[in-house]
């Protein structure tokens, strides 16, 4: 983690969650996590060349408010993520705090539950990175995402365990493609969870939570769909 400020997130080293903080992800976090990572196998990545020639928007296709309009034409200069919870340093991210760390690429194909499927290539540091620099305390288990939409009146949110939030293709995206997200796939910031079904993937991320239980968020079943559909939490494709 020393090297992910040498890489240029000066920022982050300069706000209240300093270098010090990203050192200690060095312990023993990492290799708790690490052990979880290394045993799985990978969702099967494509050429670009396969890549498809449009990728639909599905459930909101936008944020209904002013702030986020607002947002979109700055080009979310004030975008924050928010990563908290059971974690030793809660921090606050913007754009360019998460462009400038290592990051990870990968054309991997997206399947909807209502029969569709796109392949596309999303770029963005992997949730390790940023799960390592908050320091996810021992008593976590599962990760939170919030979002910044409602979908038919209701707050969008996701959930996953930590074998999925460990994995080497869990990514933030802020790349479709070589370009920053469009607004339908979610911008500024959405998660890749490669293993799962499309509704496992959250667009507008504003949040990423570590929570000891499911219970008392949302519905307590893990995420909107599972809360109203009986869509399963563990979607695994
Ligand atoms: N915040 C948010 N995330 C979301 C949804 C949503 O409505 N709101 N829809 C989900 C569903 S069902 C799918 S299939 C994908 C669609 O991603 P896309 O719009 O990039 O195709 O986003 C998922 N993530
Ligand atoms: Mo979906």
């Amino acid at each position: 983690m020393a090297g992910l400020l040498a890489a240029g997130c000066s920022k982050v080293g300069k706000s209240d969650t300093g270098s010090a903080i990203l050192d200690k992800a060095e312990d023993w976090h990492r290799r708790a996590h690490r052990a979880l990572a290394g045993k799985q196998a990978l969702a099967r990545e494509y050429p670009r060349s396969a890549i498809s020639p449009t990728f639909r928007g599905n459930g909101s296709q936008t944020v209904d408010t002013d702030d986020y309009r607002a947002q979109l034409a700055n080009g979310f200069g004030d975008w924050r993520l928010q990563v908290r919870g059971l974690v030793e340093t809660p921090l606050s991210l913007s754009m360019e705090n998460i462009r400038k760390l290592p990051q990870r690429t990968q054309v991997t194909r997206h399947d909807c539950v209502e029969g569709w499927s796109a392949i596309g290539e999303w770029t963005g540091p992997q949730l390790s990175l940023l799960l390592d620099a908050a320091g996810v305390k021992e008593e976590a288990n599962f990760i939170i995402f919030r979002c910044a939409d409602t979908y038919n009146g209701g707050d969008y949110y996701e959930s996953i365990d930590m074998v999925d939030a460990y994995h080497p293709q869990t990514i933030v995206a802020h790349l479709l493609n070589g370009e920053p997200l469009p607004e339908k796939n979610g911008a500024p910031l959405r998660m890749r969870v490669e293993r799962q079904l499309g509704y496992k993937h959250p667009k507008y991320l504003t949040a990423i939570e570590a929570v000891a239980s499911l219970d008392g968020i949302g519905g307590g079943k893990g995420g909107y769909w599972e809360d109203r559909s009986g869509y399963q939490w563990y979607a695994g494709v």
